[in-house]
């Protein structure tokens, strides 16, 4: 391709971030082309251990993966049937909104202006987080308070970056920023020193702590600077897509309420009398029919991918490297303080 065509080719993806017309690309139901392609395109971002990570055989797995694996689950029949993009942050909207991906799922926070800008809606939350920052322990450092011309690490592309800004100019302290798009440099680039602080969601700042060769050398300060409620995207105007998506979610955190997990999905499925959990296990109703899909939807997200604690306690809780404490935070149940709370299944 010729450097004019690569141009044009650029600036439309530019020009298409604020207008973009999903009716005019897309003609079809998201529903019917993953239908159609026999799998799913879930789009994460470089490898983020915990929510999104491959494994040495080239499986990808993580609570973000988790999530396409539901829909996968509910929609194909197969969690497994899934392609992965991963695509850096900088350009992770436009790849969904020009039909790259069927669904973004890759800690990517819920805002106004994306929400109601990049021809995009987020269904529903999965992950409350919110950020901080890093630093060495032997820095001495230990409070945010105390970063008043550090040298800071941080992804462009990202609400982390407006934050920051946010942050210093609203303690009228300052700071240099090392910005890159790419989260290995970002990551590299403080563990070498060459940074005072390293910003993100804690969450990600926990992800990165894992890889690096002396976790324990590493911090991160009590300070949380903003809200960061991560979820899943969808393209805006495909209504019955964003049903599936969040509801898919809604099932794996109504089952960890209902206390029905992989293991056990089946027993309940036979035994049950809850009238709820019928309707949710399609044994009683027909809470499939607006979402395009067969009254096993559910029954396949439990059994094949788990209930939302079986999901978050093998890839991010306590005895993963990634080490989330979930009780008494915001990702703990509702019934339980948190806020993880789903409406009926009715
Ligand atoms: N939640 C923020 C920040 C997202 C973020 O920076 N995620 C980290 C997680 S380590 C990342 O960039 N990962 C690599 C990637 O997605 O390419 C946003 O939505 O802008």
């Amino acid at each position: 391709m010729g450097a004019m065509k690569l141009l044009a080719l650029g600036a439309g993806l530019v020009a298409g971030l604020g207008a973009f017309d999903a009716s005019v690309a897309q003609t079809k139901s998201t529903l019917d082309i993953v239908k159609e392609r026999g799998r799913l395109r879930c789009q994460h971002g470089q490898p983020s251990p915990g929510f999104y990570e491959q494994t040495a055989d080239g499986k990808w797995r993580g609570l973000d993966h988790d999530v396409c694996r539901a829909i996968a689950a509910a929609v194909l029949g197969d969690a497994d049937k899934i392609d992965v993009q991963s695509v850096t942050n900088a350009v992770r909207f436009t790849a969904l909104a020009n039909g790259e991906s069927d669904v973004l799922v890759r800690t990517t926070t819920a805002t106004l202006l994306r929400d109601s800008q990049l021809g995009l809606d987020f269904q529903g939350i999965h992950f409350y987080d919110g950020q901080g920052f890093m630093v060495r322990k032997d820095s001495g450092i230990k409070s945010a308070k105390e970063l008043n011309g550090a040298t800071i690490c941080v992804i462009t592309g990202t609400t982390t970056e407006l934050n920051l800004a946010d942050y210093f100019r609203t303690n009228n302290m300052t700071y240099k920023a090392f910005t890159t798009a790419d989260s290995n440099v970002a990551r590299e680039t403080y563990e070498k020193g060459a940074c005072d602080a390293n910003t993100n969601d804690k969450s990600s700042l926990a992800s990165s702590r894992a890889t690096f060769a002396k976790p324990a050398d590493h911090m991160i300060l009590p300070e949380t600077i903003s809200k960061e409620p991560l979820g899943p995207v969808t393209r805006h105007g495909d209504n019955q897509w964003g049903d599936i998506v969040r509801w898919a979610v809604n099932v794996m955190i109504a089952a960890e309420e209902f206390g029905i997990t992989s293991a056990s999905v089946d027993k309940v499925k036979a035994e049950t009398k809850d009238p709820e959990i019928r309707r949710m296990l399609g044994l009683e109703g027909e809470l499939n029919k607006g979402l395009g899909l067969d009254k096993d939807w559910a029954y396949r997200i439990i059994k094949q991918v788990g209930n939302y604690g079986e999901s978050y306690e093998r890839n991010v809780g306590p005895n993963t490297p990634i080490n989330i404490p979930r009780d008494g935070s915001l990702n703990a149940l509702w019934t339980k303080g948190g806020l993880m709370y789903t409406p009926p299944f009715r």
